[in-house]
C-alpha cells in the first residue's frame, strides 16, 4: 500500500495549502490517498481524455501565479479535498456517490475556456483557464459547485431544465458556498457570492449573489409561475435566496467584511437559523425527498419534511423554513 503524503501547494486563490499526494517512481503525484485517491490531471489545452497526471519532484506545487502549470492544479486539488471533507464531516457522506470512491479533476482544459463543469460520463470535474481579464475557474466555491453536481446526480437526480434545473444549480451554489465557509481560508473567506475570485466579468463582480440574486441582472429573487423558463443558472436564484434567508435572515448584515441586504417578497422579516442547520436541512431534503422532477413547491415540502426529521415539527427550524419559502413567494 502506498504512503499517504501531504505536499504543499502555493495556490492562486487560497494561499499556501496542504495537498494530498502520493510517492511515485520519480517524486510525487497529485493523488490524494486520504480521499479515495482523488487525482488531478493536466489537459494541457486538450479537451478529451485525462492528459497527464501531475507529478513533482519535491512535493511543493505551484507558485501562486497562473503562468505556473501547477498553480491551477493546487487550487483544484485543494477544492476537491475541502469538498470531500465537508461531505464527510458536515453531511456524514463518504464521497460523491457515498461509496468512498473519488472523482478526478482536470485543469487547463482547451484554449481560453471560461467555464468549469462536472461530467457524469467521466465522473470528473474540468476547469478552464479563463480568458482576457478572467482567471482560472478553480476557486473553492466553483470546485464545490461542480463536485456537487456529481452528488445531485447520484441522489435526487434533479433534471437539468425548468424548476428542477434551477434547484440542481442552487444545490451546487448552496453546497459550494458552504464549503467555502467550511474551508475557513484566510485568503478566500466565506461569502454568499459565487465566483468572486475568478473575475469572470473582468470587472471584479461575482457571477451570482445569494442574498439578492437579481443583482446579477438576470436571476430571480422570488418564485413566479414563469421562473422555470429562465436558464437554470437564473431560476436557481429563488432557492439561493431561500438558503440565504434561512441561514442569515432578512435585512442588512455584514459577514467577513461583505455587506448584504436581503429583501423579502412579502415585506416579512425572516430570522436565520445559521448555515449549518440550513445546509443539513437542504442535504436531507435533497437525499431523502427530492426526485428528478421536483420543482419549487416540492422543494418546500421536502425541506419542511427534512426539518421535521432533523429538528421536529414544533421546532423553530420548521417555522424558519416555512417563513423563508414564503419570503421568496413559495407557499
Ligand atoms: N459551470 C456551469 C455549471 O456548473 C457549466 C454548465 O453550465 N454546465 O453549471
Ligand atoms: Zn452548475
Ligand atoms: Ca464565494
Amino acid at each position: 500500500h502506498e504512503a499517504i503524503e501531504t505536499g504543499t501547494g502555493t495556490s492562486q486563490y487560497s494561499g499556501t495549502v496542504p495537498l494530498g499526494t502520493t510517492p511515485g517512481t520519480s517524486g510525487y503525484t497529485l493523488t490524494d490517498g486520504a480521499r479515495g485517491s482523488h487525482r488531478t490531471y493536466d489537459l494541457n489545452g486538450g479537451t478529451t481524455g485525462t492528459g497527464t497526471l501531475f507529478s513533482d519532484a519535491d512535493d511543493v506545487w505551484g507558485n501562486g501565479l497562473p503562468s505556473n502549470r501547477q498553480t491551477a492544479a493546487a487550487d483544484a486539488h485543494y477544492g476537491a479535498a475541502l469538498t470531500w471533507d465537508f461531505y464527510k464531516n458536515e453531511l456524514g457522506r463518504n464521497g460523491i456517490a457515498g461509496d468512498g470512491k473519488a472523482a478526478y479533476s482536470r485543469v487547463h482544459y482547451g484554449n481560453a475556456y471560461v467555464n468549469a463543469f462536472w461530467s457524469d460520463q467521466c465522473f470528473c470535474m474540468t476547469y478552464g483557464d479563463g480568458a482576457g481579464n478572467s482567471r482560472p475557474l478553480t476557486s473553492i466555491d466553483v470546485a464545490g459547485h461542480e463536485m456537487t453536481h456529481g452528488l445531485t446526480s447520484r441522489t435526487a437526480g434533479l433534471r437539468y431544465s425548468g424548476e428542477s434545473g434551477g434547484l440542481n444549480e442552487a444545490t451546487s451554489d448552496i453546497i459550494g458556498t458552504s464549503v467555502e465557509f467550511f474551508a475557513n481560508n484566510a485568503n478566500d473567506t466565506g461569502d454568499y457570492l459565487i465566483g468572486e475570485k475568478i473575475d469572470i466579468h473582468g470587472n471584479g463582480t461575482p457571477l451570482r449573489y445569494m442574498d439578492k440574486p437579481s443583482k446579477d441582472g438576470s436571476s430571480a429573487d422570488n418564485w413566479s409561475k414563469t421562473v422555470g423558463r429562465l436558464d437554470v443558472h437564473h431560476s436557481s436564484g429563488v432557492a439561493n435566496h431561500f438558503f440565504y434567508l434561512l441561514s442569515e435572515g432578512s435585512g442588512a448584515k455584514t459577514i467577513n467584511g461583505v455587506s448584504y441586504n436581503s429583501p423579502t417578497y412579502d415585506g416579512s422579516t425572516v430570522t436565520g437559523i445559521g448555515r449549518a442547520k440550513a445546509y443539513r436541512i437542504w442535504y436531507k431534503a435533497l437525499t431523502s425527498y427530492m426526485t428528478s422532477t421536483t420543482g419549487y413547491a416540492g422543494a418546500r415540502t421536502a425541506t419542511l419534511q427534512a426539518a421535521t426529521d432533523l429538528y421536529g415539527a414544533a421546532g423553530a427550524e420548521y417555522q424558519a423554513v416555512n417563513r423563508a419559502w414564503a419570503a421568496v413567494n413559495v407557499k
